[in-house]
């Protein structure tokens, strides 16, 4: 047997990409913000088609992911932050919120919204995941951004 596989392409030209971030520790976000237009530029998309949203915070992403795919002004959101666990359990209540959030907008708009938000223990954890050594969170969700545009298309052709 050789069933059909659909596995979407990784080419960004012609489709329209947001990107949300938070606030929080900006430092970090920025280069998460500067992986996924990296990834997005790599793949073609052009300047015109990526916007930037800019959120307080990690918990706040989803409400505007949400908003942002409901729009239909774009073909994907591409979410990005970085939580780091304090001293309280708030760490735990804001990532499962924003996780669980992020992927009830994806479900609820049938877009595809993806996950690059860091959740880490440590500020070094979450440096490794924003570019040094355990590569770059926005990057990644940004190149799954554009393989789901692409086998969405697929699907409904
Ligand atoms: C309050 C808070 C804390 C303690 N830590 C983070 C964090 O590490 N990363 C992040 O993105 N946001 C954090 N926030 C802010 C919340 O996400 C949210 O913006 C506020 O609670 C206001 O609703």
């Amino acid at each position: 047997m050789q069933p059909v596989v659909h596995s979407g392409k990784l080419n960004a030209e012609g489709f329209r990409f947001a990107i949300v971030a938070s606030r929080w520790n900006d430092l970090l976000t920025a280069r998460l913000v500067e992986g996924a237009i990296d990834a997005l530029e790599r793949l073609g998309a052009k300047e015109v088609d990526v916007e930037i949203f800019k959120v307080p915070g990690s918990f706040e992403i989803p409400m505007l992911a949400q908003k942002v795919a409901a729009s239909k002004k774009f073909d994907a959101v591409i979410c990005v932050g970085t939580l780091i666990r304090g001293q309280t359990p708030h760490f735990d209540y804001i990532a499962s919120e924003a996780t669980k959030g992020v992927a009830h907008a994806g479900m609820t708009t049938g877009l595809p919204v993806t996950y690059g938000i860091i959740t880490a223990d440590t500020v070094e954890q979450a440096m490794d995941r924003a570019g040094v050594k355990a590569g770059n969170k926005g990057f990644e969700a940004a190149m799954a951004a554009v393989e789901l545009v692409n086998l969405y298309k697929e699907v409904n052709s």
